[in-house]
């Protein structure tokens, strides 16, 4: 479903930007964007069909074989820091669709903005799944050059990075640039200031970006009803751009919604808030223990709606992949797993100093001082343990 502003600059020329959420009795639950559905059946919808019309069985096993690689690699990093590997990791489980299907949807010289838990969509920009870990194991400053897949270091200060991205978006279109941007947050981001901020900046300024909501129903143990009291996306409607909520645990639909958006966007008609509608199957983070603040059936029932048994079953029913396929990708899974677990293993720990090597290009005096703080600090530990070998 689609809500279009009152307020809008320019003729639309997408069919999905019709208003229809007034026809909707008050309190009506909106409608999800979907093209298959739980049970994996295939369902027409005249609006984003089109967006996926020319996909080929080929890309849809992969599409298939982005989210199992991904869940598989989430779940080696979930395991890597019960074993005290990683210090901390921020499960994606459940919202595998939601990020393959809305990165996929992006060109290479599109711009991504992550939050700290868009794994799939880094797997989508080819970031190098070690540097994910490197940097919730503590041994790299940051993670990645953004530069180099287009793809922003992680950002953990809640909804910071839509600001990031409106400024972005509002310096890419000054260029003349025809790339789009795309801004990942949460449900709980969205009650921020700067997410606000964001919306008012790239309505007025109709800056190329798109806001990919995932409303995965919590943020932490504050569930979505205490962040709003209107469905997010039709939160748009009031800035003065459109709004759709996709079924995030449906592939298609994500990948269908996030092109349409990422090309209003090229098109120069301004700013897009998706919603894709999904479920946290874990923890927040391996900090944080769900059963002290939700019901276990409510999982219960989100795992039935499964975004990759969903897509599985579609490929088997309509012929799209055979054993053989699923063998092998089990297989592939595997070798991941492994490779996941001995980069971690081998990641030397790094210079403790180098940190304060690179806060001024020409040195500052607070930072010798810290500097010299941390050596004592250091050289207290290395006494006691000089005094245990005695
Ligand atoms: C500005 C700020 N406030 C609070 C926090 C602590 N915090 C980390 S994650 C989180 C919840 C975010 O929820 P949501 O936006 O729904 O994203 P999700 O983790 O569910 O993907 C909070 C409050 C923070 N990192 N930054
Ligand atoms: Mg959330």
């Amino acid at each position: 479903m689609t809500v279009e502003s009152t307020a809008a600059r320019k003729p639309r020329r997408s069919a999905g930007t019709k208003r229809t959420a007034a026809k909707k009795p008050p309190g009506a639950q909106p409608d999800l964007v979907q093209l298959l559905t739980p049970e994996g059946k295939r369902v027409k919808n005249g609006e984003y069909d089109a967006y996926v019309a020319d996909i080929t069985p080929e890309e849809l096993r992969g599409l298939y074989r982005d989210m199992v690689l991904t869940r598989r690699f989430d779940a080696e990093a979930t395991s890597l820091q019960r074993q005290g590997e990683l210090g901390l990791w921020a499960s994606l489980l459940g919202q595998e669709a939601a990020q393959i299907g809305s990165g996929r949807a992006t060109r290479e010289d599109d711009y991504v903005f992550p939050t700290y838990r868009e794994h799939g969509v880094a797997w989508c920009r080819g970031v190098d799944p070690a540097n994910l870990l490197g940097m919730f194991r503590g041994v790299n400053n940051g993670g990645w050059d953004p530069n180099s897949n287009n793809f922003h270091l992680y950002t953990i200060v809640i909804g910071s990075q839509t600001l990031h991205a409106t400024g972005y978006a509002m310096g890419i279109a000054k260029d003349g640039a025809d790339s789009a941007v795309i801004a990942y947050f949460g449900d709980g981001a969205s009650s921020q200031g700067d997410v606000a901020e964001s919306f008012t900046f790239s309505a007025v300024y109709n800056a190329p970006v798109v806001f990919f909501c995932q409303n995965n129903q919590w943020a932490i143990s504050e569930p979505t009803e205490r962040q709003t009291r209107v469905p997010l996306y039709q939160r748009a409607q009031g800035y003065g751009f459109p709004g759709v909520r996709v079924d995030g645990n449906d592939v298609l639909a994500c990948l269908a919604v996030t092109k349409w958006a990422l090309e209003r966007a090229r098109r120069g008609e301004g700013p897009t808030l998706v919603e894709a509608y999904t479920y946290r199957m874990g923890a927040h983070t391996t900090s944080d223990d769900p059963t002290k603040y939700r019901a276990d059936e409510e999982r219960e029932a989100w795992e039935a709606k499964d975004p990759i048994l969903r897509l599985r079953t579609y490929l088997e029913a309509s012929n799209h992949a055979d054993e053989g396929f699923f063998a092998e990708l089990e297989a592939e899974s595997e070798a991941l797993g492994k490779r996941v677990r001995e980069v971690v293993r081998a990641m030397p720990d790094p210079d403790r100093f180098a940190i304060f090597e690179n806060a001024y290009a020409d040195g500052h005096a607070l930072v010798d001082e810290e500097r010299a703080q941390f050596a004592a600090y250091q050289a207290s530990f290395a006494d006691e343990g000089e005094g245990i070998q005695r």
